[in-house]
């Protein structure tokens, strides 16, 4: 065996979540299922064996394909496929059939279930329309979309019906036999910067926080009880930058940073040091939360350095209790939007040697992620 598999804890513990009164979303459950409760037990001690590798959108597509049944460009490169996979809901919320990413839900619904059997883990993002302009997430023009959709705003029941619809998502997850396929939502990321509706600019702390208070709570009451929440904060900074917006403990299961390597070979200095202040301030905050802790996006745009897998990606992820670590998606439609290499790419035999480290966690690595 390459790598040592996780150790299994006999014992499964039923934690309840605390859910928060809103008139209108009180959650009547509150609890999560065992496979869930599992997930996060093997994620609070997945460091002590590795960390797992992810990379959004894996199986959907990647450089020169789209849709080919088992296909992976990690999988072609090094032999396995992730240990997480992640997606994205954008446009569920509208009803649409087709995500922003122009992949229906019913094939992210089948590669969910595909990667589950698997034993793999699924992390889910969530770029969503601006509920007030009808724009995307990216839409920061027209102040006050935070404030439309909480409890008195204009668009709150709107608002509702979006959250019902990935509630409905997140229920029909299940397999034949009857799991319902735990899954890591990531809602409201990056919001310590300010490019996304829900971003620091463009609401209050309190109202940031309410956002995530109304968007567990309905979950709650629509029955979803297969979700870990995880906050994703950008690298705007540590301390109160990164604290000023958390929710809170009842809310969040696992703490998260994203953050990218731009400018290509010149910003790895800029990338590693950022990252080393983030991730140490990370596992200091896990440690007094009690949460795991993870990279839960990051990426160099299209690889253009050999070595950046094992010279600049694991020197600083090593040093860190981290469950995974996520590279964003290989883009079909979009020239050089790509952070994980595929054969003959610059970086792919560099991505073997990563592979190769006894601490990087693939697909084959975790069978046991939900016992
Ligand atoms: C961004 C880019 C976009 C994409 C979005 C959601 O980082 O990759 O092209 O639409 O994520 O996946």
């Amino acid at each position: 065996m390459k790598k040592l598999l996780l150790i299994l804890c006999m014992f499964t513990s039923i934690t309840s979540c605390i859910a928060k009164n809103d008139e209108e979303t009180t959650s009547t459950t509150g609890q999560r299922t065992v496979l869930t409760e599992n997930l996060l037990k093997n994620l609070r001690t997945m460091h002590e064996t590795g960390f797992m590798f992810g990379h959004h959108d894996d199986p959907l597509y990647g450089i020169g394909w789209e849709g080919d049944a088992g296909r992976s460009d990690v999988k072609s490169v090094c032999g396995d496929y992730p240990a997480v996979m992640s997606f994205d809901l954008g446009h569920i919320e509208l009803g649409d059939a087709k995500s922003l990413d122009n992949i229906t839900f019913e094939k992210i619904r089948t590669e969910m279930i595909n990667h589950y059997k698997r034993g793999g883990m699924i992390s889910v993002s969530w770029h969503l329309n601006n509920p007030l302009t009808g724009g995307d997430s990216w839409d920061v023009k027209t102040p006050g979309v935070v404030t439309s959709v909480l409890p008195g705003g204009a668009k709150h029941e709107l608002f509702l019906t979006w959250l019902d619809r990935v509630a409905a998502f997140f229920n029909n997850l299940t397999t034949e036999e009857g799991d319902k396929i735990p899954v890591l939502f990531r809602p409201w990321h990056e919001h310590t910067g300010s490019w996304f509706w829900w971003g620091k600019e463009h609401c209050t702390p309190e109202q940031y926080k309410q956002l995530w208070q109304i968007t567990r709570n309905r979950l709650d009451v629509k029955g979803v009880n297969n979700l870990l929440y995880a906050y994703s904060p950008g690298t705007e900074g540590i301390g109160d930058v990164y604290m000023e917006r958390y929710p809170g403990d009842e809310y969040v299961d696992l703490l998260g940073v994203d953050g990218y390597q731009f400018g290509g070979e010149a910003g790895a200095e800029g990338f590693t040091k950022t990252m080393n202040s983030m991730l140490t301030f990370i596992t200091k905050m896990g440690k007094e939360h009690n949460k795991p802790i993870a990279f839960t996006e990051t990426g160099l745009e299209a690889l253009p350095m050999s070595n950046w897998w094992t010279e600049i990606l694991l020197p600083i992820v090593d040093k860190y209790p981290i469950a995974y670590v996520l590279v964003w998606r290989n883009a079909r439609e979009r020239d050089n939007h790509f952070y994980a290499p595929y054969p003959g790419q610059v970086s792919a035999t560099d991505f073997v040697k990563f592979y190769q480290n006894p601490k990087t966690l693939f697909s084959q690595d975790v069978k046991n992620l939900y016992k």
